[in-house]
């Protein structure tokens, strides 16, 4: 997937609550989304901020459910999977996205979902938001969360 074609989206999330779920494997990339995540957020007026950590992916629904169920308005989800020489790629990739996507249509609180799935390191690098990446895949989660928080309202 190319991220040509993104829109350009501005957000006001004054007064939400966003929570937001890291998963930890990947030091480097997941410092950069963490980062990317927190300038969307404050960039969006959002003060009400939690961030929980969990070992791996694969654990992300379990955290975000509970927070959907817990009172925030928006979760944001990232995390990093890196393609190995097993099937784990797969079922990682596989449980989190199900997961998630779960999460949220069974709430109705929107997931922004911050989930690299890249075949190496370096495919993460370039998404993470870091100095010299071209996207920044934790920035965009927020602002899809909050976007949907808030067209959700008019429904
Ligand atoms: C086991 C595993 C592997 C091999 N790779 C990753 C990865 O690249 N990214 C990630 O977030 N988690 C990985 N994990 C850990 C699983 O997500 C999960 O934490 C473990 O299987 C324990 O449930």
């Amino acid at each position: 997937m190319s991220g040509a074609g993104a829109p350009q989206i501005t957000v006001d999330g004054t007064g939400l609550r966003v929570t937001v779920v890291a998963a930890s494997w990947h030091t480097e990339v997941m410092d950069g989304l963490l980062a990317g995540a927190h300038r969307a957020l404050a960039a969006a007026n959002v003060t009400h901020v939690r961030v929980v950590r969990v070992p791996g992916s694969f654990e992300l629904p379990v955290a975000a459910v509970r927070a959907a169920e817990h009172g925030a308005d928006a979760v944001v989800a990232l995390g990093v999977v890196i393609r190995g020489g097993t099937p784990h790629f797969e079922y990682v990739c596989s449980a989190a996205t199900t997961g998630l996507t779960d999460v949220s249509v069974r709430t109705g609180v929107p997931v922004g979902f911050g989930v690299l799935t890249c075949d190496d390191e370096q495919q993460a690098l370039d998404r993470a938001g870091l100095p010299g990446s071209r996207e920044d895949k934790g920035a965009e989660a927020v602002e899809a969360a909050i976007a949907t928080v808030v067209a959700l309202r008019d429904l």
